[in-house]
């Protein structure tokens, strides 16, 4: 099974739709397995936005990410990484389409909710980087066979 990091930014936690965002990745039918509130250090932005370093909004960026506390969640599921990329919706939460979280709670690019790895390497990555092995729990839903065949 696939797993993804997702994060919860300042603003997701400030606008109170933790829930929310919780309630539709569970919904799909993804498996929650790692999962804490946390205030964000500098230093982690950083390395989590490393790929950014030169872009022009990184200080802007690593400034609203440590601005208030943080959701770190870790998803599992078959093709949850590209799957949890669709649900939240384009970077520009203006064109992200309606029924994404960012299409249907956000109005601009620096607020744009909630961060989700783009691709098996980065999930790996980030998923290692805000988690030690032990805050994660390798569990299987009773579920499992209505969301699988
Ligand atoms: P995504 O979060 O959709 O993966 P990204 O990895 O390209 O997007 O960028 C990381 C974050 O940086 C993004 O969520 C918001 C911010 N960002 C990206 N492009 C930006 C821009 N042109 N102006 C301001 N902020 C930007
Ligand atoms: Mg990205």
């Amino acid at each position: 099974m696939e797993r993804t990091f997702i994060a919860i930014k300042p603003d997701g936690v400030q606008r109170a739709i933790v829930g929310e965002i919780i309630r539709r990745f569970e919904s799909k039918g993804f498996t929650l397995v790692g999962l804490k509130l946390l205030q964000v250090s500098r230093e982690l932005a950083e390395q989590h936005y490393g790929v950014h370093r030169e872009r022009p909004f990184f200080a802007s960026l690593v400034d609203f990410i440590t601005s208030g506390p943080v959701v770190a969640m870790v998803w599992e599921g078959d093709g949850v990484i590209a799957s949890a990329r669709k649900l939240i919706g384009a970077t520009n939460p203006l064109t992200a389409e309606p029924g994404t979280i960012r299409g249907d709670f956000g109005v601009s690019i620096g607020r744009n909710l909630i961060h989700g790895s783009d691709a098996p390497e980065t999930a790996a990555q980030e998923i290692q980087l805000w988690f030690k092995d032990e805050e994660l729990a390798s569990w299987q839903p009773t579920i499992t066979p209505w969301l699988y065949e």
